[in-house]
């Protein structure tokens, strides 16, 4: 029985936490709370359902545009009350409490993990829906024909009537956070609302999150409106929805990283990207490396690869014996995505717009990529991984055997060679299970990453998994010839897109699933910033994949992929010569260091072989590639197309 007094009583209780709690997140020399029922012109509220009407408590923040969002937001999606995150230790340590004990979250060994915890998704919620995602611009055509279109109208309006009411017995988190260093002219603001803890806590590791971002944003600064709600986690009702004219992303229906930490792929590079054509810059899902040579200087990479293609994992890399003893060390800026800028010394400067790593968890061990995995070991978020009984983790490709037991990623009892209900292998951690740890935590973290210059790029490494066609490396002749390498790029798809495993496609500069406008144009927009640049990067196209009969990779890959990057950073400084071949400029042989390497000169001949026939093959395909972009292909795509074609067939 619940009398009108006792309702009025928890009621009052709730206001007094909330009074207390927002106390608790804001200097008090900045804030004075206090309980209204208006709003008072100039700070962000608050809120709290009493179950009908709003009731506002007010606090110090100063953009009423932000404060009239988050109400409209609150009062479609409804719920219990509305919190705003203000980054802090002690708001992560709380929220992880909370999450302990509903489930969303089980905390790891704080003995041999500390700060980690462990999450898994819902079964059908386990990698990003490319087919449920949209860009809604007023005009069809402004998306392009690589991208899922709806109408703005129809797009809010279908996703509206999924939020209505979705986060009623739910918190909604405000999350003020800033991609790129706080306060940098590169950077961009972004407020994400959710729903889930998880999310808020993975945010406050991919981003610079809470009320320092409040601080720069002012009263008037322009953000990009980020609304997120688990709602039933029904991939029947999920969208992830880009509106770039709104500069807003409303995502529904899903709980996994790159569909819901929207600072990410939806902001820095969808919406991004958009923005970057606007500005005259470049938003790219780009790694950013720098590599210290034997003389001490830093020369600086970006390398765009699709997903699971081995950004990770090349961003961090242990230099090989052979090239450690020579003096080469590595420094990680960004393992994902890179917004870049010209700057008057005609350079491209890099900066990292993410504070963490969101990285694909099996295959990661000790000898592929021991920089990740002591990056893992604090303050990580662990998704989608096998659970084990002593409360750490594991998954495929770990350097600990597999456990008699474990929790999977299913949540099911696993043992090792465990089957599933149609009799396929069931895995102990799903292909596309990610950890999401902090930058600074990586051994080998770049000191530049609060840099709000950046890092200046001197070469663009383009690739993807390719069986054949494309050789370990080869140069582009020049800017256009580069930009036409990349926009020609293909890959076999992997475990982090929804679909067949192994299917090639075309997926230019990595980004097929990530420009947030007309492919065409992006490509138009690439070709003319190479214009402003006095001195652009120089374009290598690589590839780690090529298999032999048997299927096996012939390149070892990972870190001996620095033999291959020296080669690339000695042509940068005219420091070494190259072969001309039909499609680009190639090494001398001798030119890559592969002491201590057991590659034949038989081997090495065939991972640098251009194929006549082959490439033949490569160009009809590219033909057919460009068919859905009908007239739009830029004529400069057409002319190296072209140019290409009549170089290849000229070989003997
Ligand atoms: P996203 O986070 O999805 O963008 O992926 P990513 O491009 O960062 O790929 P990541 O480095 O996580 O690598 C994905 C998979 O490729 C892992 O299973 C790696 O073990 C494997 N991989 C990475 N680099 C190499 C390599 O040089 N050779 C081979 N054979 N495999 C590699
Ligand atoms: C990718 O898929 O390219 C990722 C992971 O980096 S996600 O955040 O899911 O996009
Ligand atoms: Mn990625």
């Amino acid at each position: 029985m619940k009398s009108g007094f006792l309702e009025k009583y928890e009621f009052v209780n709730i206001l007094i936490f909330q009074v207390l709690f927002l106390r608790s997140l804001w200097p008090v020399s900045r804030s004075k709370p206090g309980i209204a029922t208006g709003s008072r012109a100039g700070t962000l509220s608050a809120f709290i359902f009493d179950g009908k009407a709003l009731v506002e408590i007010m606090i110090d923040v100063k953009h009423k545009e932000l404060k009239k969002w988050v109400k409209e937001m609150a009062a479609l999606c409804k719920p219990d009350k509305v919190v705003l995150c203000d980054g802090s230790l002690a708001e992560k340590k709380r929220l992880e409490k909370e999450a302990f004990k509903t489930g969303e979250l089980i905390q790891l060994n704080q003995k041999k993990m500390p700060g980690c915890v462990y999450h898994i998704t819902a079964e059908n919620d386990v990698a990003r829906t490319e087919h449920l995602t949209f860009i809604c611009t007023k005009s069809k055509k402004d998306a392009g024909s690589t991208n899922n279109w709806m109408a703005p109208e129809d797009a809010y309006k279908k996703a509206a009537d999924i939020f209505r009411g979705s986060m009623k017995g739910r918190t909604m988190y405000v999350i003020p956070f800033s991609m790129g260093p706080v306060g940098s002219e590169s950077s961009k603001i972004g407020v994400e609302l959710t729903d889930s803890i998880y999310v808020v806590l993975n945010m406050r590791i991919m981003t610079r999150m809470g009320s320092k971002v409040l601080d720069v944003l002012g009263t008037s600064g322009e953000f990009t409106k980020c609304l997120h709600g688990k709602a039933e986690l029904d991939v029947d009702k999920r969208l992830i929805l880009h509106f770039p004219e709104d500069n807003t992303i409303w995502s529904v229906g899903s709980g996994y990283g790159g569909n819901v930490l929207l600072g990410k792929k939806c902001l820095s590079l969808r919406i991004g990207s958009y923005l970057a054509r606007k500005e005259g810059w470049l938003a790219e899902h780009m790694l950013i490396m720098g590599i210290e040579d034997p003389q001490g200087r830093t020369t600086y990479i970006a390398g765009a690869f699709p997903s699971a293609c081995g950004k990770t994992n090349l961003a961090m890399l242990v230099p090989p014996k052979a090239l450690k003893n020579k003096g080469y060390k590595i420094w990680c800026v960004g393992d994902d995505i890179a917004w870049m800028r010209a700057k008057e010394d005609g350079a491209l400067w890099a900066i990292n717009p993410e504070a963490g790593f969101f990285g694909v968890a099996p295959g990661t061990n000790m000898k592929t990529n021991p920089n990740a995995m002591l990056s893992v070991q604090k303050d990580s978020i662990h998704t989608n991984v096998l659970l084990k009984e002593d409360k750490t983790v594991w998954w495929e490709g770990h350097d600990d055997p597999a456990p008699a037991r474990g929790l999977n990623w299913r949540g099911r009892q696993w043992h090792p060679g465990m089957k599933d209900e149609n009799g396929s292998a069931e895995y102990g951690a799903h292909p596309n299970s990610r950890f999401t740890a902090p930058i600074t935590n990586c051994p080998v973290a770049s000191n530049k990453l609060e840099d709000p210059k950046g890092v200046p790029i001197s070469a663009f490494l383009f690739g993807g998994r390719r069986a054949q066609v494309a050789p370990l490396v080869y140069e582009a002749f020049n800017w256009q010839h580069g930009v036409f390498v990349g926009a020609t790029m293909a890959s076999e798809l992997t475990a982090a897109q929804y679909g067949a495993l192994g299917k090639v496609r075309r997926d230019p500069m990595a980004m097929l699933p990530f420009c947030g406008y007309n492919m065409t144009e992006y490509w138009k927009h690439w070709r003319s910033l190479g214009d402003t640049l006095m001195r652009p990067p120089r374009i290598f196209h690589v590839n780690w994949f090529n298999t032999d009969k048997s299927g096996k990779f012939i390149w070892p890959g990972f870190g001996d992929n620095l033999r291959v990057i020296e080669w690339i950073i000695r042509r940068c400084r005219y420091e070494v010569s190259a072969v001309e071949t039909p499609i680009g400029y190639m090494p001398i042989p001798s030119d890559i260091d592969i002491s201590g390497l057991d590659i034949t000169p038989a081997k090495m001949k065939q991972l640098l072989n251009v194929d006549k026939n082959i490439w033949q093959l490569e160009l009809k395909s590219q033909q057919e590639f460009f068919k859905q972009f009908g007239k739009d292909v830029p004529k400069f795509i057409l002319d190296e197309h072209k140019a290409l074609e009549k170089r290849i067939n000229a070989m003997g």
